[in-house]
């Protein structure tokens, strides 16, 4: 196993509600990589990228939060370590994948896990939020501030992505993610034929055309029974014991490249239930 890097990503400004920025600070108080530390990976924070300034509208927040980010993945991978990135909203996903996608040489795979779709640009977006449009900005539509950070746009070809655990989503970046072909685990299929299962096709089509593929983790794809510190809850989610278990394949596979674990509100958290998922999450791929 590569050395672990933990790069917390302090950014609320792409939600309407800004608590998940707290997320980083609230995960690394808590003793979350106590089972990582048991099996013995090396591992260390590379601090907590925060915002300078204060005021920044939403946009030039998420792009200032998101060209720090991009650059610290980049330079994880270049030293040869595993990066794990602790959002914050999920639009710091922009930052995390350009900057991987800018270490290496060739295609990058991606498997988004979450109820939403986050494929949302200007144009189609109810909200306006920018963390309902990662996706869609590291699919080459939106901002083109937001989708030439650390190079050419787009990061990510359509056949080199996939969604996992979709439950709720807008008209108009289903539409974009039909035309475009990407390939959609809707909850019903999880149901029907097991998050393992699901998972290891999952990594088959991330994996065929790509050098190396990463993993960006909703907190909200799971169960918001289970797990009520979300940033957006949606019901009928994964268990985290069925998605842990269906990470557990990838412990070892040297072209899982980096993971991304967002969108953790620690206000919303009962009893440490939702930071405790990180952590096992963590574990799952830590063997
Ligand atoms: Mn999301």
């Amino acid at each position: 196993m590569k050395r672990i890097v933990i790069i917390g990503a302090a950014g609320g400004y792409g939600a309407q509600n800004h608590s998940c920025q707290d997320a980083p600070e609230v995960i690394r108080s808590f003793d979350f990589l106590q089972q990582v530390e048991e099996s013995g990976i090396p591992h260390h924070w590379d601090g907590i990228v925060h915002l300078r300034k204060k005021d920044a509208d939403a946009l030039s927040a998420v792009y200032e939060l998101c060209l720090l980010i991009s650059e610290k993945t980049a330079n994880a991978l270049k030293k040869g370590d595993f990066p794990i990135v602790i959002g914050g909203d999920h639009s710091c996903a922009i930052g995390t994948w350009s900057g991987v996608k800018s270490a290496i040489e060739g295609r990058l795979g991606l498997i988004w896990i979450d109820a939403h779709m986050d494929s949302n640009t200007y144009d189609t977006s109810p909200s306006l939020a920018i963390h309902g449009m990662p996706l869609a900005c590291l699919l080459g539509y939106g901002e083109e501030k937001l989708t030439h950070i650390s190079g050419a746009a787009p990061k990510l070809l359509p056949e080199d992505v996939c969604l996992i655990g979709v439950r709720s989503f807008e008209e108009g970046e289903a539409r974009l993610l039909k035309e475009l072909g990407v390939r959609i685990y809707f909850m019903e299929e999880i149901r029907q034929r097991g998050a393992t299962e699901v998972m290891k096709e999952a990594v088959s089509v991330v994996k065929r055309k790509t050098t190396g593929f990463g993993i960006s983790i909703d907190l909200d794809a799971l169960d918001p029974m289970e797990e009520p510190g979300v940033g957006s809850p949606v019901p009928g989610g994964m268990l985290k014991d069925e998605l842990s278990e269906a990470l557990t394949q990838l412990r070892s596979d040297q072209e899982f490249l980096a993971l991304e674990i967002v969108e953790y509100n620690p206000y919303l958290d009962s009893k440490f239930a939702t930071a405790h998922a990180v952590s096992d999450l963590i574990a799952a791929i830590a063997p």
